[in-house]
């Protein structure tokens, strides 16, 4: 299979090239997409060398599939391009998301929609991706009525300046700054810009794309989004409401049992998920499982994952695996 990786250079797009060799997805012609000020740079995958090229020049390459995070304007400009020449995209900006039209996937979840027919498919958020995986299955046993998610966030999410600014006020250094404040021994109550509301884009995000993913706007969401000086994931204390009551150890035992969910709840063995032992795992960890004693049908955990592979590379590439194994490309 020809496959494109827009913005293979960046980030996600490096992890998105490294998550492909490890699943060993079928790729016989490897197609890394950069902008201009990266065309002709060389990069080495799997034991070999490719040149990367422009996005005009891979859309005529005719890729079956073109994994995207490149930015949600290069995405509205050369997704539908590369649609309209066969390729189906799979997109992790946000261009898409809420658009009707598409279809916004976590396999595990809600890869069923899938048709042939999607040629632009959204991977949502990292944040919103570790918090459905967690809540898909309650939601379905338990019904939710309301989340209330506080995220602490790893700075990759922001991208590579952001981990140079931590890495120079680490150092004493003074350069590029990609937060307004310092980062290192601080807490920045604030991911991506503030819509009218006084929430930021990332807030907004947990609430509409859950709401998408489960089916059900009625679903309420209210979300905090802090920026924190850690690399190795995104954290979420998620407390949440159900239509009826519950079991604690049927709660445990339903997520052990979901794929791609690993439970890490021992409170004598001082076990619960951190972002330093996530890092570099596809599974969402969840622990801290416990009853919220201050209402009735309500609980309490802590969420972790990955933010660059379950939360953007992993995904994507499992939306992938699915049009593949589904003969949807
Ligand atoms: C962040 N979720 O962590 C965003 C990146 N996609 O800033």
């Amino acid at each position: 299979m020809k496959v494109a990786v827009v913005g293979a250079t960046g980030m996600v797009g490096e992890v998105m090239l490294q998550v492909l060799a490890e699943r060993n997805f079928p790729v016989t012609e490897l197609i890394p997409v950069a902008s201009e000020k990266s065309v002709g740079k060389e990069i080495t995958w799997k034991g070999n060398t490719y040149k990367v090229v422009g996005l005009a020049t891979a859309v005529e390459m005719k890729p079956e599939i073109a994994l995207f995070s490149a930015g949600g304007d290069t995405s509205k400009e050369w997704a539908p391009r590369f649609a309209a020449a066969g390729t189906t995209v799979i997109d992790n900006s946000s261009a898409w998301r809420m658009d009707i039209t598409k279809k916004l996937v976590v396999p595990e979840i809600n890869a069923s929609v899938l048709t042939k027919e999607d040629k632009i498919i959204a991977n949502p958020n990292c944040s919103t991706i570790q918090m459905v995986m967690a809540l898909a299955p309650l939601h379905q046993k338990y019904g939710i009525n309301r989340i209330v998610v506080s995220t602490y966030q790893s700075i990759t999410g922001t991208g590579v300046k952001a981990v140079q600014q931590l890495e120079n006020e680490y150092k004493g250094i003074q350069g590029d700054m990609a937060y307004k404040y310092p980062i290192h021994r601080n807490a920045i109550p604030q991911c991506d810009v503030f819509e009218e509301n006084g929430y930021t884009k990332e807030e907004m995000k947990l609430v509409r794309e859950t709401q998408k993913i489960l089916g059900n706007d009625a679903i309420q969401v209210t979300a905090t989004a802090i920026r924190i000086p850690v690399v190795g994931g995104h954290s979420e204390a998620v407390n949440v409401e159900f239509t009826k009551d519950f079991d604690v150890n049927e709660v445990r035992n339903l997520l052990h049992h979901t794929p791609g969910v690993t439970v890490q709840d021992n409170l004598d063995t001082y076990t619960y998920p951190m972002p330093i032992y996530a890092e570099g795992k596809d599974d969402v960890f969840v622990g801290r499982i416990r009853r919220d004693e201050s209402q009735p049908n309500t609980l309490n955990m802590w969420i972790v994952a990955d933010n660059l592979r379950k939360g953007a590379a992993t995904n994507t590439i499992q939306i992938a695996e699915y049009l593949v194994a589904n003969s949807l490309v």
